[in-house]
């Protein structure tokens, strides 16, 4: 079948949060955006969160279901219990394929990583601030979210009563949400999604273009350049060329290394150095005492209270209320309104041989390279989860009672899914597939997005990190000085040789 051509300054591969905020800022730059997602749009505006309509606003359970028939596996056969790890297994990991990617469901938990223990020393301290601000602009991130919920006010005080020992800034506090209450109706809240930050791309724009249900298949390289991409419409069949200035790869830290794959472009780093946060996982039923005289009202709203990461204390935890998992059972007995989650999320060490490879005789759902993981946790990982699962009973036991059913562990499989380090940006070709500019290494024309670049161990939520980094990467792109090395704009850089 002969390919239609198309031209464009820019094809974004992944319409999820970061390929949203690499097309905000480049065609507010002034240049013509083509994006492109296998998956589906599932709401009016692209990209919307989900849980904004009513019903599932008041459903926990109900919005459960409709999440998990978005999510895709990504390798072929999970194993059975026997062979799973049980702090963590990758073999049951999910995508979702829709527009606006995992943020069509998300929770919106939207943490700034700890300077020290979890990010990268690729940009100076006052770059990553204020890239970070920003980012927190674009998502809609607040920390007010919950601050009327009496539910909310109760575990924070409890929590605070528990843990006197900690310091600012890291006591417990409120959870930064990327979501708002809706001011004409507050019992409703309006979560962020890739919607939110496309803004008025979102309602349409002469530069901005979105093709649902168009699959990258291949990156077509020539010399250092790419030089068209073989995208196919899924829905007709239809084959087509796209030629772009530059291409923007942003479809998760699994599908954005498998096109590379695919493509035959494979450094050395590729797929390797992958990371993910074991999660422990507990539910309590509030206990009167930290519930206080008065029952929580009809409607109150969910608790969102967080405990950062610090150097003493290398988790992140969160008190909340989120989508129940396989095989929760169901305590008509219990007032719902007194039930909360426990989720504290660990940091592993990156290392070499974690990785996601993809295999070249088996093909996914999408006719792409299977991925298949190879993931292990080090002695001294193990060792900080279990420090880790030891808190977690501590600041259960400030709250109340476990729900029967739902005592301290692991959370398995597949969740959280904050893989990150497959395609990470480093200093150096060898160990890493980008540089802080995002761009594959002796590729001129080609830039990723996403959680794949984190290269470093984390426990806190990726995404408002790897937002951040793609506002950094869009606006380089756009010719903006690079403040780590004395004012270069990004076409003055030196060009790398091309890897062999
Ligand atoms: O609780 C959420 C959490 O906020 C998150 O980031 C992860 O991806 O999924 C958890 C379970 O839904």
């Amino acid at each position: 079948m002969t390919h239609r051509q198309i031209e464009t300054d820019v094809l974004i591969v992944g319409s999820g949060p970061v390929g949203a905020a690499f097309a905000r800022t480049l065609v507010e730059g002034g240049r013509e955006v083509l994006m492109v997602d296998a998956g589906p749009q599932l709401s009016r505006r692209p990209g919307a969160h989900l849980k904004n309509g009513f019903a599932y606003q008041r459903n926990h359970e109900r919005f459960g279901a409709l999440v998990r028939a978005h999510l895709h596996p990504l390798a072929p056969a999970a194993p059975g219990p026997a062979e799973a790890d049980a702090m963590i297994s990758l073999e049951a990991g999910v995508a979702t394929y829709a527009v606006g990617g995992m943020a069509t469901h998300w929770t919106g938990v939207t943490p700034r990583h700890h300077p020290r223990v979890e990010r990268a020393d690729t940009l100076p301290a006052e770059e990553w601030d204020a890239l970070y601000t920003d980012a927190e602009v674009l998502l809609g991130t607040r920390a007010d979210l919950s601050e009327g919920a009496a539910s909310h006010r109760a575990v924070l005080a409890a929590l605070r009563a528990e843990y006197t020992e900690l310091p600012d800034p890291y006591r417990v506090q409120h959870l930064p949400m990327a979501a708002r209450r809706d001011p004409d109706h507050p019992a409703l809240v309006h979560w962020s999604g890739a919607d939110t930050v496309l803004g008025p791309l979102a309602d349409g724009h002469p530069r901005f273009t979105l093709r649902e249900q168009h699959l990258c298949r291949r990156l077509v390289r020539e010399g250092p350049r790419i030089a068209w991409a073989e995208v196919e419409d899924l829905m007709t069949g239809q084959p087509l060329g796209v030629a772009a200035d530059t291409v923007v790869v942003a479809c998760g830290a699994v599908l954005t290394p498998q096109l590379l794959h695919a493509s035959g472009l494979r450094p050395p780093a590729l797929g390797r150095y992958l990371t993910e946060q074991p999660v422990g996982f507990c539910q309590v039923v509030l206990r009167d005492e930290v519930v206080g005289p008065a029952p929580f009202p009809d409607g109150d709203g969910d608790p969102n209270v967080w405990i950062p990461v610090s150097q003493e204390r290398p988790w992140h935890c969160q008190v909340h209320r989120d989508l129940p998992y396989d095989g929760a059972l169901p305590h008509p007995e219990v007032d719902d309104r007194l039930v909360v989650d426990l989720r504290w999320f660990g940091l592993v060490d990156p290392v070499r041989d974690n990785r996601v490879r993809f295999d070249d005789h088996a093909r996914d759902a999408f006719g792409l390279p299977a991925p298949r993981f190879e993931f292990t946790l080090s002695a001294a990982d193990r060792e900080r989860q279990r420090r880790m699962v030891r808190d977690l009973r501590r600041a259960a036991g400030a709250l109340g009672p476990y729900l029967p059913g739902s005592e301290p562990r692991f959370v398995l499989p597949t969740l959280p899914l904050h893989i990150a380090g497959t395609v990470r940006m480093g200093h150096d070709e060898r160990t890493s597939v980008v540089d802080r500019d995002s761009r594959v290494w002796g590729v001129d024309n080609l830039v990723l997005g996403g959680n794949g670049l984190i290269p470093t161990g984390n426990a806190s939520n990726p995404t408002l990190t790897s937002v951040a980094t793609a506002l950094r990467a869009a606006r380089r792109l756009l010719g903006a000085a690079d403040h780590t090395t004395g004012g270069r704009r990004a076409d003055e850089r030196t060009r790398l040789p091309v890897p062999r």
